[in-house]
């Protein structure tokens, strides 16, 4: 929480800034009132597993790290436990401004002493999780984990060619389905995105049927309606260990969701490094209502770095304003790095998409179609050069001080104070 004597010192100055601010928007026929309000009224889903290193809660599973997606790093202070998780959340949710919903992994299951497999996990299981939710106003969102669980440790999951194995599997995804609409049934529509690991390291013989038994698999999972689920399914291009082959590639996931009616994600990290997912929404979204996109950075060959206010991110979000699109996405993050303090990490990954968020809807768009539209080219740079220039910072502050969370890199301070007094003490 922000200190009233820090909020107090800067008030004024913040306000006036962003007065002055106003009206140069207002000179390209923006409203910068209107963007605050919009841009910290989207919700944005948070993911669980930033506080824990994707960890989960399962004793069970504790060491099992398979899919391609571990965290690296030893920075103390990691989460362990679901209070430590939801406490650690509070304090990050305390310094990032705007609506948030959380994202949680069906490897967060709370069973206590007894060792529940997945499928077998119920409801009740994530009792604590909902009941946080609900007293928090935060919206829930869901993912099946097909990783890190002996039934995985092959590398394949919904396209194993174990009948047996793809069978663990669909009962797993069809309990979180049962567990998301649980959720929607509390708290309003709840996401349940499936990602799987599956794929081959080397040279694969044979492409076609693990993809034809992932038709099956998924078709077993979907059966059905569930009131409130939202389901999604998210492409990768490859994984560490699978680096020939992703049996879930975006095009099979592309024409999955659209021949049976489910949401597509996209996940930033999960594409050729030159890809732009920017460019993919006025193509896509053409023919899918909805979209998902997991918001992540890659660097090189990894794919969950802390999300920043960078080119990308912000052409994702100018074009979803562009071509308001912004209401069909379901906006969620997805990063884990464990050589950094954890809610730090929350904190500048959400704040960097919430920024891009705000920062596209105070584009001069109308100006900029206009001049493109006349063949006026040069004109158009020019005003995307000028609208570079426009005080941007002056909102984003404005924005912090009414959404009462600390301006500026003023949240240090409390991360600081916060991992002094609680996170030094975990071993
Ligand atoms: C993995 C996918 C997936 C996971 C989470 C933990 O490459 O991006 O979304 O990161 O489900
Ligand atoms: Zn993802």
């Amino acid at each position: 929480m922000p200190t009233a004597a820090r909020t107090q010192r800067t008030d004024k100055t913040i306000e006036t800034a962003f007065r002055l601010a106003k009206e140069q928007f207002a000179a390209v026929g923006v409203k910068a009132d209107l963007a605050v309000k919009l841009a910290l009224g989207l919700p944005i889903s948070a993911h669980c597993w930033q506080g824990d290193d994707v960890k989960g809660l399962e004793t069970k599973s504790a060491g099992l790290s398979t899919g391609g997606i571990q965290a690296t790093g030893n920075y103390p202070g990691a989460a362990r436990t679901g209070d430590e998780i939801r406490r650690d959340f509070e304090v990050a949710a305390g310094l990032i401004p705007g609506k948030l919903r959380f994202n949680l992994h069906a490897s967060y299951a709370e069973t206590g002493e007894k060792v529940v497999d997945r499928d077998a996990i119920q409801p009740r299981h994530f009792a604590a999780w909902l009941q946080w939710a609900k007293e928090r106003g935060y919206g829930l969102d869901f993912n099946p984990t097909f990783f890190a669980h002996p039934l995985a440790e092959s590398g394949m999951t919904l396209a194993h060619q174990d009948k047996a194995v793809r069978e663990f599997w669909v009962e797993h995804a069809r309990a979180c389905r049962r567990i998301a609409r649980s959720f929607a049934k509390e708290l309003g529509p709840s996401v349940c995105n499936i990602w799987i690991p599956d794929g081959m390291k080397d040279s694969t013989v044979d492409r076609w049927s693990p993809r034809e038994r992932l038709v099956e698999s998924l078709d077993a999972i979907l059966d059905g309606k569930m009131a409130g689920v939202v389901d999604a399914v998210e492409s990768k291009l490859f994984g560490i260990g699978c680096e020939d082959y992703t049996v879930g590639s975006h095009e099979f996931y592309l024409l999955y969701a659209l021949s049976r009616g489910v949401v597509l994600c996209y996940d930033l990290g999960h594409f050729h490094p030159t890809e732009s997912i920017a460019d993919k929404l006025s193509s896509t979204m053409q023919f899918l209502d909805r979209i998902l996109v997991h918001v992540s950075r890659g660097v090189r060959w990894d794919s969950d770095h802390v999300v920043l206010f960078n080119d990308e991110v912000r052409a994702l979000c100018q074009e979803a304003v562009r071509g308001k699109v912004v209401n069909r996405i379901y906006w969620s993050l997805d990063f884990f790095d464990a050589s950094i303090n954890r809610i730090g990490a929350w904190v500048v990954g959400t704040r960097a998409l919430r920024k891009a968020l705000l920062y596209a809807l105070l584009e001069p768009t109308p100006l900029l179609a206009k001049a493109e539209a006349a063949g006026r080219g040069a004109e158009k740079l020019a005003l995307l050069e000028r609208s570079k220039e426009l005080p941007f910072g002056a909102v984003w502050d404005y924005a912090c001080l009414t959404a009462g969370v600390p301006v500026g890199a003023g949240w240090v301070a409390d991360m600081n104070a916060y991992e002094k007094a609680v996170l030094a003490g975990r071993k």
